[in-house]
C-alpha cells in the first residue's frame, strides 16, 4: 500500500510510537519558529526549563505581530527577546523584516524538514513541502530544549487538484472553496494533503496561501509535493542547495478525497464573520466598501504585490476607500521599490505600512464604525478588526485591488482586463540585514533583559481529589481564541503580563466573566463545537487559568487550544451526548469526584449539585496528557 507525503516526512521524523492514525507519537523537530505576542511566553518558558542549547537544527524568533511601540511594553518585549535568543542559540529577526511565515519560506524552508511554530499559520511552510504545525508556545519551548514534539497522527486528507485557474481566480479562492466544503472544523485531527495535475499551475507562493488558510480549516497542517516549481523557488532565494523533489506514492491511500477542478472556480469571499461563511463574489453582489487591506501572512507575497500594482497602475483608490497595503518581507518591499511596482501603489493613493502582521491583527488601520473591509487575510471574526461593527470580507488580492478602484465589491472578471503575467521566480538578492545571527551565543556570558511589564506565568496544581466549580460561562459553538482572549492594538503589548490581560477574558462575549470567576473562586466553562479555534495563543488558556478555571466541558474543541488547556493542566472535557449541553446553566456547581481515577479511565461523570442531574464526559486523553494534566501542567510534570 502507497504512503501519503505527510506519512512518508512524519516517518522519516518518527522517535516513538507508530504511525497509525488516533496513535499518540513523537516526531523529531529540525526547526521552530516564534513570533513576539506568543515568543514572549514561550521564552519565559525556555528559561524556566534550564537548558544550556537549544536542540534544533535551527530555530528562528521572529518579531512581527506587536511592532507599533505605542509605550515601553512592545520594546521591552523585543529586548527580552533577542536576549534570550542570543543566550541559546536562537536566529533573531528584527521589526521590520516581515511576516514569520513568509520569512520562514523565503529564507529558511527546506522539503522534507519538519517545523513547529507558536503561531497557528506555521502550516504555510507546507507550500514548500515541509511537515509545518502550529502549536502552543510551551509546546514550541519544549521543541526547542528537546528538539522533539507529541501529537496525535492524523488523519489524512486528499485535495486532488486538476485544471488550471482561469484569469482573475487566484490560490486564495482555491482555499475558500476548500473552506467552504469542509467548514471551520472540517480539517480537525487530519492533514491536508494537495495532489493532482492542477499542482503544477500553483507556484510555491500559491501553494503557500493555500497551506497557510488550512489553518482555518482546524487541520494539523497542510502539505503540498515538493517539485519543478519548489526548486525554481529555491533557486530564487539563493538557496537551490536546499531542494529535495518528494511526493506521496501513486498508490498512496487516503481517508477521505475532496476533488477540485481549478478551471471551474470562480472569485470568492468569506463573508462576516468566519472564514467559511463563503459565497462566490458575482452572488454577494456590488457591496459598497470603505476599506480595503492587501497583506498578511497569506497574501502578502511577491506575486501577490505584482498583481495588486499592475491593477493600480495609472489608476486611483476610489475616493470613500481607504487601501492600506503592508507587504510580507523586507526583500518583496525591496524588490517592488526597485523594478518600479511601488511607484505604481503608491501613485494609485494606497498607504504602504510596516512589513508586519499590522491590521490583521487589530494593530492599527482599524475601520470606522459599521465599515465595510475587504482585506486579503485569513480571519474575519467579529471584533478582530478593531472596530466591534466592522463587517469584514475575505478576498484574494486581485478582487481587493480591483474593488477598492470601483469602491464596491467587484468580480474582477468583469473588467476583461488582461493580467500581465508575473514571473514569481524574479531572483531575490539575499539581504540578511535584519537577521541578527546567533553565532557564539553563551548562556553564561549574556543575561536577559527583562522590563517591567515581563510578569511570570502561572502554574497550576498538582490534580486534587475532586475537581468543583461553579459554571463561570456557558457559551456557543465555534469560540474563538479571539473570543476567549481578544488581541487588539490595546492589548497585545500585554502578551507577557498575564494578570492585566485577565481583566479582558472573554470581552466581547460576556464583560461580567472576569468578576465573575474572581466571585466564584475560578469555576468551569461550558462550550459548544470547536471550542477555542482559530489562534495558538496560549494566553486563552493561561488566562483562563491565572481566573481559577479547572475544567473546559464542551461538545468538542479545536486541536491546538485543547493541548494549550492540557499544557496549564485545565481538562478539557467533551460531552458523551451531546444534548446533555443544554441542561446545564450559567452557575450550576458541578464536581468531577475521585479526579485521577475517573482520568485513569475512558469515561468520566460529572454531577450537577444543583439540578443532581449527571453526566458522561471523554476525555480523550493520550498517556503523556493524562500524566499533564496530574501533574497540574507540562512544566510541573517536566520538572518531576
Ligand atoms: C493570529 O493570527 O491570530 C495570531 C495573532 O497570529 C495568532 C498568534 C497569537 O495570538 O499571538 C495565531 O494565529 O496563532
Ligand atoms: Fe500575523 Fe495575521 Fe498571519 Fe497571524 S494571521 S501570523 S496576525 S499576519
Amino acid at each position: 500500500m502507497g504512503k501519503t507525503l505527510a506519512y512518508k516526512i512524519l516517518e522519516n521524523h518518527l522517535m516513538e510510537g507508530s504511525l497509525k492514525a488516533g496513535n499518540e507519537v513523537t516526531i523529531k523537530i529540525d526547526q521552530t519558529l516564534t513570533q513576539d505576542s506568543t515568543g514572549t511566553m514561550v521564552y519565559l518558558q525556555l528559561e524556566a526549563m534550564e537548558v544550556d542549547r537549544i536542540q534544533t537544527e535551527l530555530s528562528v524568533a521572529y518579531i512581527d505581530h506587536n511592532t507599533l511601540q505605542t509605550g515601553f511594553e512592545n520594546a521591552d518585549d523585543h529586548a527580552f527577546i533577542k536576549s534570550v535568543a542570543k543566550r541559546h542559540g536562537v536566529l533573531f529577526s528584527k521589526p521590520g523584516n516581515g511576516i514569520c511565515h513568509q520569512l520562514q519560506l523565503e529564507n529558511f524552508g527546506i522539503p522534507g524538514k519538519t517545523l513547529l511554530g507558536s503561531d497557528s499559520h506555521t502550516p504555510t511552510g507546507g507550500g514548500i513541502g515541509m511537515i509545518a504545525i502550529g502549536a502552543g508556545g510551551l509546546d514550541v519551548a519544549v521543541a526547542m530544549a528537546k528538539g522533539t514534539y507529541s501529537l496525535t497522527v492524523p488523519k489524512v486528507i486528499n485535495v486532488h487538484l486538476t485544471g488550471e485557474l482561469k484569469p482573475w481566480v487566484s490560490a486564495k479562492d482555491v482555499i475558500l472553496y476548500v473552506l467552504q466544503q469542509l467548514t471551520v472544523k472540517g480539517g480537525v485531527g487530519k492533514i491536508v494533503e494537495y495532489t493532482g495535475e492542477g499542482v503544477k499551475n500553483l507556484t510555491v507562493p500559491d501553494r503557500a496561501t493555500i497551506t497557510n488558510m488550512g489553518a482555518e480549516l482546524g487541520a494539523t497542517t497542510s502539505v503540498f509535493p515538493s517539485d519543478e516549481n519548489t526548486r525554481k523557488f529555491l533557486a530564487s532565494q539563493g538557496r537551490e542547495k536546499d531542494f529535495v523533489p518528494m511526493e506521496a506514492d501513486k498508490d498512496a491511500v487516503y481517508d477521505e478525497i475532496l476533488e477540485v477542478n481549478l478551471s471551474e472556480l470562480v472569485p470568492l469571499a468569506a463573508k462576516p464573520h468566519s472564514p467559511d461563511n463563503v459565497d462566490s463574489v458575482e452572488n454577494i453582489g456590488r457591496i459598497k466598501i470603505d476599506q480595503v487591506a492587501i497583506g498578511s501572512c497569506t497574501n502578502s507575497s511577491y506575486t501577490d504585490l505584482m498583481k495588486v500594482a499592475a491593477i493600480l497602475k495609472g489608476k486611483k483608490v476610489n475616493e470613500n476607500v481607504s487601501l492600506v497595503i503592508s507587504p510580507g518581507s523586507s526583500k518583496i518591499l525591496s524588490r517592488l521599490a526597485k523594478n518600479g511596482a511601488l511607484t505604481d501603489i503608491i501613485n494609485a493613493g494606497a498607504r504602504v505600512i510596516e512589513n508586519a502582521c499590522g491590521p490583521c491583527i487589530g494593530m492599527g488601520q482599524s475601520p470606522k464604525s459599521g465599515a465595510v473591509s475587504l482585506r486579503t487575510f485569513n480571519r474575519n471574526f467579529k471584533g478582530r478588526s478593531g472596530t466591534k461593527d466592522a463587517e469584514v470580507y475575505l478576498v484574494s488580492p486581485e478582487t481587493a485591488a480591483v474593488s477598492a478602484i470601483n469602491g464596491y465589491l467587484t468580480d474582477g472578471r468583469e473588467s476583461g482586463e488582461v493580467l500581465p503575467v508575473i514571473n514569481p521566480y524574479e531572483d531575490f538578492q539575499f539581504n540578511d540585514s535584519f537577521f541578527v545571527y546567533p553565532a557564539g551565543a553563551d548562556k553564561n556570558s549574556t543575561g536577559v533583559e527583562m522590563g517591567p511589564n515581563i510578569k511570570p506565568f502561572p502554574r497550576n496544581i498538582a490534580l486534587p481529589a475532586e475537581v468543583r466549580g461553579n459554571v463561570v460561562l456557558k457559551a456557543g459553538n465555534n469560540i474563538t481564541t479571539d473570543d476567549i482572549m481578544p488581541s487588539d492594538s490595546r492589548l497585545l503589548p500585554y502578551r507577557s503580563n498575564i494578570p492585566h490581560l485577565s481583566n479582558y477574558c472573554f470581552e466581547l462575549i460576556d464583560s461580567e466573566f472576569p468578576a465573575r470567576c474572581r466571585a466564584n473562586n475560578g469555576g468551569i466553562i461550558i462550550g459548544g463545537e470547536n471550542y477555542g479555534q482559530g489562534s495558538s495563543r496560549e494566553h486563552a488558556a493561561l488566562v483562563p487559568l491565572y481566573l481559577g478555571i479547572k475544567i473546559v466541558l464542551a461538545k468538542s474543541f479545536a486541536r491546538i487550544h485543547r493541548s494549550n488547556l492540557i499544557n496549564s493542566g485545565i481538562i478539557p472535557l467533551v460531552f458523551a451526548d451531546a444534548s446533555d449541553y443544554e441542561k446545564v446553566s450559567l452557575g450550576d456547581e458541578l464536581v468531577l469526584e475521585n479526579a485521577a481515577g475517573q482520568i485513569n479511565g475512558d469515561k468520566v461523570i460529572i454531577k450537577n449539585l444543583t439540578t443532581g442531574e449527571s453526566y458522561e464526559a471523554l476525555h480523550n486523553l493520550q498517556d503523556l496528557e493524562k500524566k499533564m494534566i496530574m501533574a497540574g501542567g507540562k512544566i510541573n510534570m517536566m520538572k518531576a
